[in-house]
């Protein structure tokens, strides 16, 4: 027996008839030991709020993961999932098919930006990015220009954990101990530029002119050998970097000019997150693939997905009938618990109009998270929808402990936000209210103030 373990975790495992060790499971993207010593552990949630092992009330200022934007264990979702499960457990995803699987998708087509109407289902954000990176070097070479083969991705990008999304990633820390990664990877600067930027309400005025590295890549490789460059037009896991007004849009031109693929990792920004379905509405450019997953059910069943314009997927349907034309896909590609999910999910967004109740919102949660501007060690405040970045001096030679302090001291009382590097990062359920808005930064603040 594990003697860290706290009294009531174990009274609550014995309630529910298990032994409690933390031994065996090795925790994702996690202190596995300093948790283990202080475990932090949820057993239940309903709306905007979760319920620890002791039963006390923590707020979630965070939707899980960047998830859970219709909020916690919405009884039309659960009686989905539930009714699925009862009714069939599994279909085979390969040569077969179900019905909920082709609804499912003519309903994610029909919010999704004009032209992106054919959508290829994955179980997570990461094997999205992969499944868009194949998808976009198997078209060029389906269409005859097959030395199309580079991946540019950006500084300081997130596209999950897979080989293929850490080569483009540019997050240091999650690919230096992983050998060489792909081939023919090479990276855009990232746009973050906090002398120039500091505070901005919004999009950056300044930065436009970062596309244009684009234009370096491809005068260094040449364009005929470039498949795709791959974005988050918002990214999230870096500490949430807004792009700076106009830089996607001209970076869509590049691409245009070049016959590049642009893909939007839109794993977070997708389904409402920053006031639209997709980012790509909200900032008015369209790109040729989006890869998709969290918020697609809301984070109850694991499910994502690349929606891809129709131009891509027809030029893969020629060739014999019979013959596969896109070898890829997984065991659990359209789950039909996620599908079930997917659907029940979506139409709580349309009910409840949360695919633009973030940019309803925008203008209160903007004033309540720069009202921290002027606490001590803040540096930089950045927002967009329910999208919010709080970036604090590093406590010198200790980088990210001032963030993971605040994180713990949140959670003391009862709120949960996220943290990476020094930033803390805010994305709450899309169905938060006002006083929920208020509670989250008053808390914050508190923690800014005591971890001075
Ligand atoms: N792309 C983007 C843009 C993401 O944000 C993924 C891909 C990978 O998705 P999966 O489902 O494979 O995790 C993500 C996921 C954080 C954090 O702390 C962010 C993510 C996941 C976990 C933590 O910011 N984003
Ligand atoms: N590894 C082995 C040995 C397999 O047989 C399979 C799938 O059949 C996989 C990996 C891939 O699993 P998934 O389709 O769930 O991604």
């Amino acid at each position: 027996m594990n003697k860290a373990i706290d009294p009531a975790l174990m009274q609550a495992a014995e309630a529910a008839g298990s032994s409690f060790k933390m031994d065996a499971h090795w925790m994702p993207f996690t202190a596995n030991r300093q948790f283990k010593k202080a475990p932090r552990l949820l057993a239940k949630a309903e709306g905007m709020h979760y319920w620890d092992v002791k039963g006390r009330k923590v707020l979630d200022g965070v939707a899980g993961l960047w998830c859970v934007n219709a909020g916690h264990n919405r009884p039309r979702i659960v009686k989905a999932i539930q009714a699925q499960a009862a009714e069939m457990d599994f279909a085979p995803p390969f040569q077969m098919g179900h019905p909920l699987a082709f609804e499912l998708a003519e309903r994610v087509a029909a919010i999704a930006p004009a032209g992106l109407n054919r959508v290829f289902f994955t179980n997570s954000g990461s094997e999205s990015v992969e499944t868009a990176l194949k998808m976009a070097i198997a078209y060029h070479r389906v269409r005859g220009e097959g030395a199309r083969t580079r991946l540019i991705g950006r500084e300081r990008g997130y596209h999950g954990v897979n080989f293929g999304g850490i080569s483009v990633g540019g997050i240091v820390a999650n690919r230096k101990h992983f050998g060489t990664l792909l081939a023919g990877v090479d990276h855009l600067r990232h746009t973050h530029d906090p002398a120039r930027n500091a505070f901005s309400r919004g999009q950056p005025a300044l930065g436009a002119e970062l596309a244009d590295d684009l234009e370096r890549l491809v005068a260094l490789h040449d364009a005929s050998t470039i498949a795709a460059v791959i974005v988050e037009p918002v990214a999230g896991s870096t500490g949430v970097l807004v792009p700076p007004q106009g830089y996607l849009q001209r970076l869509r031109e590049i691409c245009d000019r070049h016959g590049i693929l642009l893909i939007f990792d839109e794993v977070i920004t997708g389904f409402g997150r920053t006031g639209s379905p997709f980012a790509a509405q909200t900032f008015g450019v369209t790109p040729d693939l989006i890869t998709c997953a969290k918020g697609l059910t809301s984070g109850t069943v694991p499910m994502g997905a690349v929606l891809a314009k129709q131009a891509i997927h027809d030029t893969f349907m020629n060739g014999p009938e019979h013959l596969i034309e896109f070898f890829h896909g997984y065991t659990y590609s359209a789950h039909p618990l996620a599908c079930a999910a997917g659907i029940a999910t979506l139409e709580t967004y349309a009910d409840e109009g949360l695919l633009s109740r973030a940019r309803e919102l925008e203008g209160t949660f903007a004033d309540a998270v720069h009202s921290l501007k002027g606490e001590p060690n803040v540096i930089d405040i950045r927002n967009v929808g329910l999208v919010g970045g709080i970036e604090l001096a590093p406590i010198a030679g200790q980088p990210t402990k001032r963030a993971f302090d605040i994180f713990l001291d949140c959670w003391d009382k009862g709120l949960l936000v996220r943290t990476t590097g020094d930033i803390v990062a805010l994305s709450p359920p899309l169905i938060v209210e006002k006083n929920h808005i208020d509670q989250i930064v008053e808390t914050l603040r508190g923690a800014i103030r005591r971890a001075a």
